[in-house]
């Protein structure tokens, strides 16, 4: 698939890379940028999810790329409908008027809800975990309107990077070799960047990640059958696709982000 893409990528006049805006910087994939720029193919970044964290925190991150960088960027919210007309006027202006773009990024940050946005009607799918029914299976082509063509891409598959960044990539959580494990990684970043969100989103009270997910468990109802435990494996893959859905909300500021 990801030969595919490039080939895509080579055949584009515009590369639009989709990030999620409460993990900018984890969402990105420098590899692909790379080849982008050794192509000599113009890249936009689009802050997706934009729904989720403040605007002065998406408009720092904006500046942040743009000055560093000098990568165009922008912020929208897809399923929202914000910001999308910003999207089409840049994109109408980096391409002058017409021809093919291709969305590029991770498992579920959001290219398809951004083309359905654009389309203004629903036709690419999308789904909500990573992998299950709806997730985008083959290269698909777009019209966006009487001038523009789109290209949708499956997320790249398989993310790369260490556990927990395959984790806010997007992996397959139903293929986690250990779901505890990858739920207490991306626990333990949360709780780096905003200790009460995980409070607050479950209204749980917990003082470890084992009981915090212990407790999901119960309050779900999962339980073993043979030995009554709570099943913490079924809390922690929960725990993960509550994540890609957009139901844990934080956010972290450009300049506090190592690079
Ligand atoms: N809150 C919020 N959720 C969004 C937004 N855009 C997409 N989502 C949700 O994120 C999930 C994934 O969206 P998709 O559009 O299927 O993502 P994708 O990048 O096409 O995913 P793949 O095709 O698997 O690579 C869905 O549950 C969407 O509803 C957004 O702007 N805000
Ligand atoms: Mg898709």
């Amino acid at each position: 698939m990801i030969k595919q893409i490039l080939a895509y990528i080579r055949k584009s006049d515009l590369v639009v890379e989709v990030l999620d805006a409460r993990e900018p910087d984890l969402t990105r994939s420098k590899r692909l940028e790379n080849y982008v720029m050794e192509n000599q193919k113009k890249l936009l970044i689009v802050l997706n999810k934009g729904d989720l964290i403040p605007v002065e925190v998406l408009e720092k991150w904006k500046k942040f790329i743009e000055e560093n960088e000098g990568i165009p960027t922008i912020y929208i919210s897809a399923t929202r409908h914000l910001g999308t007309k910003v999207l089409r006027e840049k994109i109408k202006e980096l391409i002058e008027g017409e021809g093919k773009i291709i969305f590029i990024g991770y498992p579920k940050t959001g290219k398809s809800s951004i083309i359905n946005a654009l389309k203004g009607r629903h036709s690419a799918t999308t789904s909500k975990h990573p992998m299950s029914y709806g997730y985008t299976r083959s290269i698909q082509l777009f019209r966006i309107d009487n001038r523009i063509f789109a290209w949708d891409t499956p997320g790249i598959i398989p993310p790369d990077g260490n556990e927990l960044e395959r984790i806010i990539r997007g992996a397959n959580v139903d293929k986690l070799e250990d779901p505890v494990r990858g739920a207490k990684l991306l626990i333990e970043r949360i709780e780096g960047i905003d200790k009460s969100v995980l409070r607050n989103t479950y209204k749980i009270d917990y003082s470890n990640y084992l009981d915090f997910l212990e407790k999901l468990a119960l309050k779900r109802g999962w339980i073993l059958k043979t030995s009554h435990e709570p099943n913490i494996d079924e809390a922690a893959k929960a725990f993960i696709r509550d994540y890609h859905e957009g139901k844990i909300i934080y956010y972290l500021l450009p300049e506090n982000v190592n690079k």
